[in-house]
């Protein structure tokens, strides 16, 4: 077996392949970008090398470099996981050429897919079954026309080069097939610089399934159960699962040979994917192969109990398949949902930011997370927005969906948006419980994945306000400065209700909160409507009761930006500091910095006995003085600006001590 291997990837897939290369005792080389010196990838990486800047063409594309350092470093193979060269012949060939083993099929085999006209006809001589329609190499108007009218209605025009639905027309009826394929060929020509065309039979209404498939260098070839990826979004994958739902054993066994014999036609090496359209009535037909571990593949995994990275390892050493195919057994079900940086309310705008707080679900036999980032990563506009992919297993899809629901529940993340509300609502929406799935299923279920917050905004609030108010409690020092109105010790706050302001923002929204204390325990007034609080906060977690409603949420408070967590929904709001009018500051006594300005004068000086109602210091904002006054009788401490200095909302001006404080 190979001792050292290089990575020539990131994130999670580079994480993946180095979990179970060192499980299986095989040393790891990772590369990195100028973006990666700090990723997880490098630091579980026995050894890395910096190979560029964050762009992609700079870094992770460099083949050469990374093959250079594949040799200097002495590694024998170089694992492309999925993306970057993962499907280049050029790469997979100079590996070769160099004497390092390319852990992938042949490179003949990666371009024998890469025409789609060319992979249909290896596919139909090899008895895979394929869309009526026409793929010949003829493409004059007359000719296609001619197929168009064979094929029938509707029909799909595809481009030979495309792939990721690009350069695709429906066509209704032949009075639009002109323009239709006049449109088609100018999109490939100017997307692929080919503007050839393939005709077929439209399927309205189908499904994704592919088969795992996977190839010893002996030729011997099997499959690993299917995978069902219908539910997309623009051709991307957001939720996958094994096994297909409803397909019945004949089916699975007739897809999985054909896929077998589709890999077996292009002399296939290790793990690849073919993938079928799968109609209603149970018909299937070839779509593509790829040449590559896919992303979806821990479902596969869950379903087989095999571990397809330590499969590509054994095979790109030359050992024989692990398996025979009627070794091959699935149990349960598997589903995988892609935890994405992007806004769903922005049309799955991709997102930007710093992971300042990340959560996970714990893993188990029934939870798995793949992921290559940890909190306070950055989610740069250089890659795949992907953040992670989750993956639960149980003994039935009903089962394996109340574990993903709730296993999203349990992954929170603040500073950048995600996806996870959307997925959430997803695979809880009584259309995917019941396994109603077409490639169509997000557009055909819009109603139902973007809900309304399981928050009100009113019990939202009193949350927010018990998780202020108790995240200030624990972290302040209970000796420090007692004129805090924060403070555990302000003994004038302790015994007498004290009426405290809290303003809130969500979105645009300002909200005036008033909130008094007393025993531990809050009334929170929001709007007209009063609130009975009891919250208690360990670490991130709060429990409250609200008006008889017990609640947990998580949360983060970073600066002034607040998010709660609660059943796979965040509630996001910005806190200010207490806005005290300054009649109110006179009797309640901050002593902090009203809002941003200037220190127009202090009045007094430490050591000074100072009495209740007392300006101390002047301030000036908004072209306004504001006095600052002492709250009760005592004795000036500490004085923290001098005048002239610029303060910030907040900032604790200065400090008195006081007969009770003692
Ligand atoms: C089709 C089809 C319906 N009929 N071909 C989209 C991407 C490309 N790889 C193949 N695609 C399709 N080919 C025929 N004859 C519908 C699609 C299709 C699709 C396929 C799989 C997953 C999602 C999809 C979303 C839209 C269209």
């Amino acid at each position: 077996m190979f001792s050292k291997i290089l990575i020539a990837n990131r994130g999670e897939i580079a994480c993946r392949i180095i979990q179970t290369a060192h499980r299986m005792g095989i040393r790891c080389v990772a590369v990195y970008s100028d973006a990666d010196a700090s990723a997880r990838h490098v630091a579980m990486a026995d050894e890395a090398f910096h190979i560029g800047p964050a762009p992609s063409s700079e870094s992770y594309l460099r083949g050469e470099k990374i093959i250079e350092i594949a040799k200097q470093s002495g590694a024998q193979a170089i694992h492309p996981g999925y993306g970057f060269l993962s499907e280049n012949t050029g790469f997979a060939e100079a590996c070769e050429a160099n004497g390092i083993v390319f852990i992938g099929p042949p490179s003949s085999a990666i371009a024998a897919m890469g025409s789609k006209s060319a992979a249909k006809a290896i596919m139909e001589k090899a008895g895979v079954p394929l869309v009526p329609g026409y793929h010949g190499k003829d493409q004059s108007p007359d000719v296609l026309r001619a197929e168009a009218e064979k094929c029938g209605f509707p029909l799909l025009l595809k481009a030979v080069a495309g792939g990721g639905g690009k350069g695709m027309r429906v066509v209704e009826n032949m009075s639009e097939f002109d323009d239709a394929l006049a449109a088609a060929q100018r999109e490939a020509r100017n997307a692929f610089g080919n503007p050839d065309m393939l005709i077929e039979r439209y399927l309205t209404q189908p499904r994704h399934v592919e088969i795992q498939v996977f190839c010893d260098q002996d030729g011997n070839g099997i499959y690993l159960a299917e995978r069902d990826c219908s539910v997309q979004r623009r051709h991307q994958k957001v939720l996958e699962e094994a096994p297909a739902p409803g397909l019945t054993e004949e089916t699975r066994k007739a897809m999985g040979e054909a896929a077998v014999r589709a890999a077996q036609a292009i002399n296939y090496v290790g793990a690849g994917t073919v993938e079928f359209l799968y109609d209603v009535d149970g018909s299937f037909f070839f779509m593509e192969m790829n040449t590559r571990l896919q992303v979806e593949h821990p479902v596969t995994e869950m379903v087989t109990g095999q571990d397809l990275v330590e499969w590509q390892l054994k095979v790109a050493w030359g050992e024989p398949l692990p398996l025979h195919q009627d070794q091959v057994k699935t149990r349960g079900h598997a589903l995988e949902a892609r935890i994405y940086a992007e806004d769903p309310d922005q049309d799955f705008l991709p997102a930007t930011g710093t992971l300042r707080y990340l959560s996970t679900p714990d893993e188990s036999a029934h939870v798995r997370v793949d992921t290559g980032v940890t909190e306070g990563d950055e989610i740069s506009i250089h890659y795949d927005p992907m953040i992670a992919k989750l993956i639960v297993w149980d003994e039935t899809r009903d089962q394996a969906i109340n574990r993903m629901v709730q296993a999203l529940e349990h992954y929170r993340i603040a500073g950048v948006k995600t996806n996870i509300r959307f997925l959430h609502a997803l695979a809880d929406a009584q259309p995917f419980r019941e396994a109603d799935l077409t490639t169509n299923f997000i557009s055909a279920h819009e109603e139902l994945l973007f809900p309304k917050s399981r928050l009100d905004t009113h019990k939202a609030l009193v949350l927010a306000a018990g998780f202020v108010l108790e995240q200030r409690k624990s972290s302040e020092p209970v000796t420090a400065d007692p004129w805090s109105p924060f403070s555990r010790k302000n003994s004038w706050r302790m015994n007498s209700e004290y009426a405290q302001p809290l303003k809130l923002q969500v979105g645009d929204d300002i909200h005036e909160l008033k909130i008094l204390e007393r025993d531990d325990r809050y009334q929170v007034f929001v709007g007209d409507s009063v609130y009975h609080l009891n919250a208690k906060l360990d670490d991130d977690y709060l429990q409250a009761v609200v008006n008889g409603h017990r609640i947990s949420v998580h949360g983060n408070l970073h600066e002034d930006q607040l998010v709660l967590f609660y059943e796979g929904d965040t509630f996001k709001c910005t806190v200010y500091r207490e806005t005290y009018g300054f009649e109110e500051m006179a009797g309640e006594g901050s002593l902090a910095a009203p809002m941003n300005g200037a220190i127009v004068a202090v009045q007094a000086k430490v050591g000074d006995k100072v009495s209740a109602g007392q300006t101390l210091v002047i301030m000036e904002a908004m072209k306004m003085e504001h006095a600052i006054k002492a709250p009760a009788d005592g004795v000036v401490s500490e004085i923290f600006f001098a005048e002239g200095d610029q303060v910030s909302e907040g900032a604790e001006l200065i400090a008195i001590e006081t007969e009770e404080a003692e």
